[in-house]
């Protein structure tokens, strides 16, 4: 209290001496006045600061024996302020700073003293320019953070080649501040990996977002152009703070509307929005436009009339928004149009896209995502037995986007094995961030590992070392055009994302969009540190935690290789007894194929023989049971229940011990968090604590509808020393939800 009263009466008396200095009067009981409502109005901001809107951008003030020592390293700012991405790039160090050091961080033309910040290019700032530093090989996005002097002043110099690289080099000093590194003899030298790093909204025009749990779509399509919501500029800031550089505004499940003028003034707007930040907007299209709001009467991709619909339709797109990225295709793929409908290639209908986009510099992202119900063979074959035969039919301004595994974003996957077989294809990675299959808002499923799992798997394509990752980063091919989409969990809710700890899974998805060989280890060290607490108390528990829920997920939902056994649709709870229509590849039954005898899909040679779209060795090993790792036994083979795995447990045994294992997991994640109670803000701490409660009992119900249903089939005893399900399996089957969100 009597440290707050003499602060309280300085700074009153430091307003009042301002007051007199500009020749206003103002006495020292006014301004005392002043100054406490000034520090109501923070505590107020405190108190409603921690919702987690901040996101990982949380510029709170460093303990003071820290902000003591980072100050010495920032003590002014030189920062270019002419172009639209230098004033964003001054604007966040200087909110950061400020925020992290607990004062004011003067900006000047130039260093009087050691301790400066300096910003630039060599064409931005003489400073940076008088440097002479190595930026040849960091392309536009890249940077240097460098401890070094100018004019004998030792300083701190974030240099680039272009404004954007700048802006990036900015988030990671502020980033080293935020997780406490030292700011002495840095040098550190980034670029991205891949050149496109792309959100995927999949938002509808009427706010909805598909398999969304955090709301209603965060563009606010009724009231733009005119109403520029503030949260535009912060999801821009999040953004580009990890290197994100695109965004496709609408859901790949396309209205033809997004193409008309009415829509192309508001993406207009948002594409403004969002420059100054690096990133370019692009959309989704539906093949059916021409005929939808062209008055065509046919969208076939040879049709001259069509082909100049999409000629006109992107010079119209690029005369509002010079630097638009691109479209989004998905095609003949879940009842969309596509160049099938006129018995055309996926390459003629993406070729005429690419061919409208090419004069001013677009791309087209055409997925990989197709099966078909009237194909019979198996889902999991259909994308590549597609797409294969066409690498090497697309034009350069092509990209496919594959999902990480052949079936769709499921707990786990082998990887897709389009990745290494399309050698004359750039082809980009399209990973899930939204959680439509790991427990949608509430279960604590931190992505990085599953990202990187995919990322650094080998796929023996050209010998080894053939990563997936080299794969998308076009080393192994050598593509110049490289990307990755990330479909975003984003939405409305205060925490942008549902959740907390879902909002790690945007964070790592940016941190692995930039360098893919990154450890999702490393990167939730970071999160954690800059989203909650530098405390390692705190830190290691929590990182701990992260790094074993996603496998919690899997091993309570699908363990052992199985796979889409939720619920029909809606896609929430599990239905491993499902059956119904309308397409049985839609159900899990299609997936599991249990019996009385035995469970799993043969996808061995034997069977459908996926496993042969695989490079031989890959293949090889996929196709002998005794050498398929046991996360993707059932993936690739049906066995006897009685099948004895490595452990030497039957496979009935080993399915109750994961199922078993996932829930004991949760509560383990439980029992930590409720042991770092008091560590955080109270409202944060318990609404995770909360999500942790339904995740338990969710993984608890999984665990057990499983269990039931299986046991229903094969009619095994339980193995010794575990729990019985705690209702009869009609009850799992009688459940219904008539209202799940992202849905509809
Ligand atoms: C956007 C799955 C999802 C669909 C999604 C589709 C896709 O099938 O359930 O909601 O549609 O994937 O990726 O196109």
């Amino acid at each position: 209290m009597l440290a707050l009263t003499v602060l309280l009466t300085s700074a009153a008396k430091r307003v009042a001496a301002f007051a007199d200095a500009t020749g206003r009067r103002l006495p020292t009981r006014g301004a005392t006045r002043l100054c406490l409502c000034l520090l109501c109005g923070l505590f107020a901001a405190a108190a409603h600061a921690e919702d987690g809107y901040e996101l990982w951008l949380r510029y709170h003030p460093l303990p003071a024996a820290q902000a003591e020592a980072a100050r010495l390293h920032a003590t002014v700012l030189v920062a270019p302020s002419s172009t639209p991405t230098q004033q964003v790039t001054r604007q966040e160090l200087q909110r950061g700073l400020d925020g992290l050091l607990g004062r004011a961080t003067p900006s000047v033309d130039a260093p009087s003293a050691d301790g400066a910040v300096v910003v630039g290019t060599p064409s931005s700032s003489p400073l940076v320019a008088r440097l002479k530093l190595d930026t040849a090989r960091l392309g536009k996005d890249g940077y240097l953070i460098r401890s070094t002097s100018i004019d004998g002043h030792a300083v701190t110099v974030v240099a680039a080649n272009d404004d954007v690289g700048a802006l990036y080099g900015s988030f990671h000093l502020l980033r080293l501040l935020q997780t406490e590194q030292p700011l002495e003899h840095l040098d550190i030298r980034e670029a991205p990996k891949l050149e496109l790093r792309v959100l995927d909204h999949w938002d509808n025009l009427n706010g909805h977002v598909e398999r969304g749990y955090a709301g209603n779509s965060i563009w606010d399509w009724q009231k733009l152009p005119d109403w520029l919501d503030p949260r535009y500029t912060d999801y821009a800031r999040a953004n580009a703070s990890i290197g994100i550089n695109g965004a496709v505004l609408n859901n790949v499940n396309a209205q033809a509307a997004i193409l008309t003028p009415l829509y192309l003034e508001k993406v207009k707007a948002l594409a403004g929005v969002l420059r100054p930040y690096g990133i370019r907007v692009y959309l989704s299209v539906k093949f059916s436009a021409p005929i939808e709001i062209g008055g065509l009467k046919t969208a076939d991709p040879l049709d001259p009339q069509v082909q100049r619909w999409w000629h006109n339709k992107a010079d119209e797109i690029y005369r509002l928004i010079p630097d638009f990225g691109g479209f989004l295709v998905k095609a003949n793929s879940e009842g969309q149009p596509g160049p099938q409908d006129y018995h055309r290639t996926h390459a003629d209908g993406a070729n005429m896209l690419a061919d409208a986009l090419a004069p001013h510099g677009g791309v087209v992202m055409w997925r990989a995502f197709v099966y078909s119900q009237e194909n019979n063979d198996d889902r999991a074959k259909q994308a590549y037995t597609e797409f294969k035969p066409l690498d090497g039919k697309f034009r350069a301004n092509v990209l496919l986007q594959v999902k990480n595994g052949p079936i769709d974003f499921q707990p786990r996957e082998p990887f897709n094995p389009l990745f290494g077989a399309m050698p004359k294809t750039p082809l980009m990675m399209e990973f899930q961030i939204t959680k439509e299959y790991l427990g949608f808002a509430t279960h604590l499923a931190y992505l990085g590992p599953l990202f990187e799992e995919t990322l650094s798997t080998d796929t023996l394509a050209k010998g080894k070392g053939s990563t997936v990752a080299k794969v998308i980063d076009g080393q192994l091919d050598h593509h110049a055009l490289t990307g990755i989409a990330g479909v975003a969990n984003i939405g409305t809710d205060r925490d942008w994302t549902g959740s907390d700890f879902n909002q790690a899974n945007w964070y790592a998805y940016g941190r692995l969009a930039w360098n893919p060989t990154a450890s999702s280890r490393d990167i939730a060290n970071d999160w954690v540190r800059m989203t909650f607490s530098n405390d390692e108390a705190f830190v290691r528990p929590v990182v701990d935690m992260m790094m074993r829920s996603r496998e919690a997920v899997v091993d309570y939902m699908t363990p052992l290789g199985l796979h889409h056994q939720m619920g029909h649709g809606h896609h929430y709870g599990p239905a491993p007894w499902d059956a119904s229509g309308p397409r049985a590849d839609w159900t899990p039954v299609y997936y599991h194929r249990a019996d009385h005898d035995g469970i799993g899909f043969d996808r061995s040679s034997t069977g459908s023989n996926a496993v042969a779209q695989y490079a031989p060795i890959v293949a090889a090993q996929f196709d002998d049971v005794s050498r398929t790792p046991e996360a993707y036994l059932l993936w690739f083979h049906h066995l006897p229940w009685s099948y004895r795995l490595h452990s030497g447990q039957t496979l009935w045994e080993s399915l109750v011990a994961h199922y078993t294992h996932g829930v004991d997991e949760v509560a383990s994640m439980r029992a930590t968090w409720s042991r770092l109670d008091g560590m955080i803000d109270d409202a944060r701490y318990r609404k995770e604590a909360a999500f942790l409660g339904i995740q338990q009992k969710e993984a608890q119900w999984w665990r057990d509808a499983s269990i039931a249903y299986f046991q229903s089939l094969n009619g095994l005893p339980l193995p010794a020393g575990y729990q019985p399900p705690a209702h009869p399996l009609s009850y799992y089957e009688s459940l219904t939800f008539p209202y799940v969100p992202g849905y509809q």
